[in-house]
Formats: C-alpha cells, structure tokens, sequence
C-alpha cells in the first residue's frame, strides 16, 4: 500500500513550529585489535551511541545556478522542470506523454515505513523530511556559449520536438551568464563555442562570480543559492606544493594569476567564500587539497564528483552483487560511444584521462570487502573505453563485459548493452543533488558528550549514492556499492524523525 505522507508518534521525536528534534540510539561495532593473553585477536564490541537531531523544517526559495547551464544536462534539467511545473504533455509515436521526474530519487522513489494488517507500506522519499519544491526553484547559470536556453535545448537533440515547442516560449529570454573559460583545460575543440566569456585575472573572475550570484539572490529574492558544475570536463589540475595545496598557497595563487587553476576551482573557491554549496558533476579534480582546506575552515557545503548516472550506477550493483554473492569478478571491460558535446570534448587525451580516473576506482571497495575471493591489493582488470560517434549524439551506448570466476574454476562472462540518453539520466540526478545538498544544510546533529549540534561534515559523503567518485572527508572510507549509499542517505534522513534504519529483518512475521 501506498501512502502519501506520515507523521511519526515517539517520545523520542517532537515536532515544533520549525524544527523536529529526535533524539536516536545509533548502533554501531567497534573493532579493536587486542593483546590477550599474549596473542593478538579481533574483538567486535557492539556499541550504541545517542544522537540528537534537529531539522529545520522552513523550506527555503532555493536558487540553483548552473555552470555549464546552456550545454545538455543544463537545459534538459531546465526543460524537464518548467514541463513539470506546468504540467505540460506532449505527443510521442506512442502515446500522450506526462512531464514527470523518473530517475529522481527525491521526487520519483519510495521508502518503506512498516507494515500494517499484513500488509506492507510505502511512502514518497521525499515525505521523510521537507524538501524544496522543484517548481518553486530559480534557475540560472553562466556558460561559455551565450546561447538561449530554448536553443541550447534545440541544439541538444534529446527531447521530443512536440515538447520543445511548447516549451520554447518559457526558455528563449533564459540566457547564461558569460562563463570562466580557460582553453587549457578543456578540450581544443570547444573554443568554437567559447563567445562569453569572463575577461580577466583569475582574481577578478573570481569576484565577478560572486557578483554574479549576489545579483541573482537579490534580482529572483531567493533565500538560498547552490550552485552546481555541469560543464565541460576538464583536465586534471596539477597538484603542487605551494601552489593549491593549502587554503593560503591557492588563495596566493589565485592573487597571482597562477595559469594551473582551474575555471571549476576558481568557481568553487568563489562559492565557498560566500558559504554558498558547491557540487561538481564532472571527474575533474576541482577540488584541490587548498580548496577542500578552505571549505572546511568555512564550513561550506562542497560535493562531488561525477554524476553517476548509468553504466557506473550497473557496476555498482553488479559488483556488488557478485562479491557478495561469492563470485569472483576478474575482468570487467566498459565501452562507450556517444555522439554529444561531452562526448566530443572527451575525445581529447587529457580530459578523457579524468573520466577514466573517475570510471576507474567505483569497485574498490567491494573488492576490498571479500578476502576470501582477492588477495590484498588484488583486483579485476579493469579497462574503460570512450568514443565519440557524432551520428548518436545524446543518445548514449554502453556496452559492459564482466567475467567472473564461479565454482570449481567455471567462468562467466555477463555482457549488458545500454541505450539512452544521456542527459536524461543526469538531468533527476542533478536535481536530487542540489535538493539533498539544501536540505542537509537544514540538518543539524550531535553525539552524547558532545556540547554543541553542528552540521555535517562540509564535505558532503551524504550525497554519494548520486556521484560516481564520493568526494571524502580525509581518513573517511570511499563507499561505492549503491545500496550501501542509498542505504546510508535514506537512514540518515529516518534517523531525523526517529525511525529505525531500514533492517529488513521483518521479524513481525518470522
Ligand atoms: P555539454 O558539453 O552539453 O555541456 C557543458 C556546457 O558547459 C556547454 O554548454 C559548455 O559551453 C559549457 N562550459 C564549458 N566550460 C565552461 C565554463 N568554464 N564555464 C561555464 N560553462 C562552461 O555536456 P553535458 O552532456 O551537459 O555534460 C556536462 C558534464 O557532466 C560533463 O562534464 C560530463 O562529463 C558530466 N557528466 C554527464 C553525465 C551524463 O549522464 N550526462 C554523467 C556524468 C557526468
Ligand atoms: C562518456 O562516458 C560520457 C560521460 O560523461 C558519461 O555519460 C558519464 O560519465 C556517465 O557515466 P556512467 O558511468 O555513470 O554511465
């Protein structure tokens, strides 16, 4: 059965006019490593620590600006809400079409709330806590190509054309704001595309950023602003000492005009000097040591990296079903071809080496997991393969070989081809990102023995399950496996309003 909305009734939890406080045992394991008599041994000593909770429930009028806002994600994002808002249908080969917002697990999954006469009850995600509307947010951004979000989202060939032309009229005066752009870290086949840009030194475009987003918060009266990068994957930058890898050494840099930071840290150093959330979507690493510094000594909201949208979302599940089915993965092998802009900007070396890097890691730690299957430090080959087939344009093919080891020296080999557009897939995710990121901005916490509630670690772990390579606070373990990810967000937010984590031990009926 299927509920709309709940309110939950414990001693634990009180709801006042803006808050729910909820006071929660956390059951945890320590491990400890101890001398025992004269031999080392394991100990597992279970733990349950108290927690109190409070979550703002003022929902605020959120602004999001979009780096990148005029390329595929941005304006499939762009369409997908104002088609939503306005309830628009449209007409396909097969039937009327309904806006809505499939692939978003805020707007379009369900949670389990329990179970009654028998019979099991679901409710919206998004009745867990009070989430921003996605109708009630404001949209904008900047991009290096100064073209209309009504062309923009004509030149990404990924809605139906009947859709487009209703929407038209909503996106044609929706145009970016001239953008960052530094041809060396993009690829050379983007500078045909370049024609606004932020002129400058890196410090000024770092001050032209900040105006620009101060103008939108006053200009669209919006209480709150996330920004999120949807652009152009870029190089890795070089990680050098005294250069960006301390909050003093980037700032100097950034004073000094240094050539090796990057449009997307310049963009996030300017969020992160006005307490704005800043989430990276692409693989790049725009989150240098002096940024992630500088973030936690302002204690900003920074999140990343890479959308995990398809083929990555399948490895996550799919290996971690086989390491924990028992079966050994020992080669997976990942091809793509698609025909987009990402696609032909990642045909060049240098950004294609980040989306590698990004593709790359998403099964360590599952592998880590099962050492009955890998010796340590042992692991499947893994190899990634991207190329640009411009005739597909956005629509995607991913084409993915696993072969693993079963029983008594067997072997299998899965083969999985994906078709879809792939700013279809992005476009909820992006959405879930900027709408998690608000929300746990709302959210505050602290642990027995603990004097004050503070926020979350402002490198945000929380949003994982949407991103393909978790951006970690240092010495916090990378998770991969989705369920583990959905898992944890969905907990966390159960734990604000003093439910249990989800068990499924269903002991009721055992
Ligand atoms: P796109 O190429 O269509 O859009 C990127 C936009 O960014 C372009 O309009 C470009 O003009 C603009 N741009 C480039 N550099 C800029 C800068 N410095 N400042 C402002 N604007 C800038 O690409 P698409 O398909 O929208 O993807 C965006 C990013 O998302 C890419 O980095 C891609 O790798 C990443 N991504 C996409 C996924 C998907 O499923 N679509 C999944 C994972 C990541
Ligand atoms: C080429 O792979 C294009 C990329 O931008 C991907 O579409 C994107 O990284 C999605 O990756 P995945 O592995 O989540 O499908």
């Amino acid at each position: 059965m299927f509920i709309e909305s709940f309110k939950v009734e414990s001693p634990n939890v009180k709801y006042t006019e803006n808050e729910i406080h909820s006071v929660y045992d956390y059951e945890t394991t320590e491990v400890v490593h101890e001398n025992r008599n004269g031999t080392y041994q394991w100990v597992v000593k279970p733990k349950t620590v108290k927690y109190d909770f409070k979550t703002d429930t003022r929902v605020p009028k959120l602004g999001v600006m979009l780096v990148g806002w005029g390329g595929n994600n941005g304006s499939t994002l762009t369409a997908g809400v104002i088609a939503n808002k306005e309830g628009i249908s449209w007409a396909t080969k097969d039937k009327v079409q309904q806006a809505n917002y499939f692939g978003s697990l805020t707007r379009a999954s369900s949670i389990r709330v329990g179970s009654y006469n028998g019979e099991e009850i679901y409710a919206p995600f998004k009745s867990l806590l009070p989430m921003v509307n996605p109708d009630d947010v404001v949209f904008g951004g900047w991009d290096i190509s100064d073209m209309n979000l009504a062309d923009a989202m004509a030149r990404a060939r990924v809605l139906d054309i009947d859709l487009q032309k209703q929407l038209r009229p909503y996106m044609e005066n929706m145009i970016p704001l001239p953008g960052i752009y530094d041809p060396d870290f993009i690829a050379a086949n983007q500078g045909s595309r370049a024609n606004s840009v932020i002129k400058g030194t890196k410090k000024e475009q770092v001050d032209h950023i900040i105006k620009d987003m101060r103008e939108f918060k006053e200009k669209n009266k919006v209480d709150k602003l996330v920004v999120l990068w949807t652009a152009n994957t870029e190089r890795y930058s070089n990680v050098i000492v005294g250069l960006n890898d301390t909050m003093e050494n980037l700032m100097a840099s950034v004073e000094k005009n240094e050539s090796e930071i990057s449009p997307s840290t310049l963009y996030a150093i300017a969020c992160v000097l006005e307490g704005i959330p800043f989430i990276n979507g692409s693989p790049q690493n725009t989150f240098v040591p002096g940024l992630i510094e500088l973030a936690i000594s302002r204690n900003c909201l920074i999140g990343g990296d890479d959308f995990k949208s398809g083929q990555t979302k399948m490895k996550s599940v799919l290996v971690d079903f086989l390491v924990g089915a028992g079966i050994k993965p020992t080669s997976i092998v990942s091809y793509n071809h698609l025909g987009n802009n990402d696609g032909m900007n990642l045909s060049a070396p240098q950004t294609f080496r980040s989306k590698e890097i990004s593709k790359s890691n998403v099964v360590d730690d599952m592998v880590a997991s099962n050492g009955i299957l890998f010796e340590p430090g042992e692991h499947p080959d893994h190899v990634v393969v991207i190329k640009y087939v411009p005739y597909v344009a956005d629509s995607k093919r991913a084409m993915d070989e696993y072969t693993s080891e079963i029983f008594m020296g067997g072997k299998n080999t899965i083969v999985m081809h994906n078709t879809c557009e792939d700013s279809l897939l992005a476009a909820p995710i992006i959405l879930d990102l900027v709408l998690l990121a608000e929300l746990s901005t709302r959210i505050q916490f602290k642990a027995e023995g603990e004097g004050k509630f503070h926020s979350f670690h402002p490198v945000a772990t929380i949003l994982s399950y949407l991103t393909k390579a978790p951006l970690v606070p240092p010495g916090t373990p990378v998770v991969n496996a989705l369920s583990k990810q959905r898992a944890m967000l969905e907990n966390i937010l159960r734990a604000c309003v003093g439910l249990a984590p989800e068990n499924n031990m269903i002991m009721e009926y055992k």
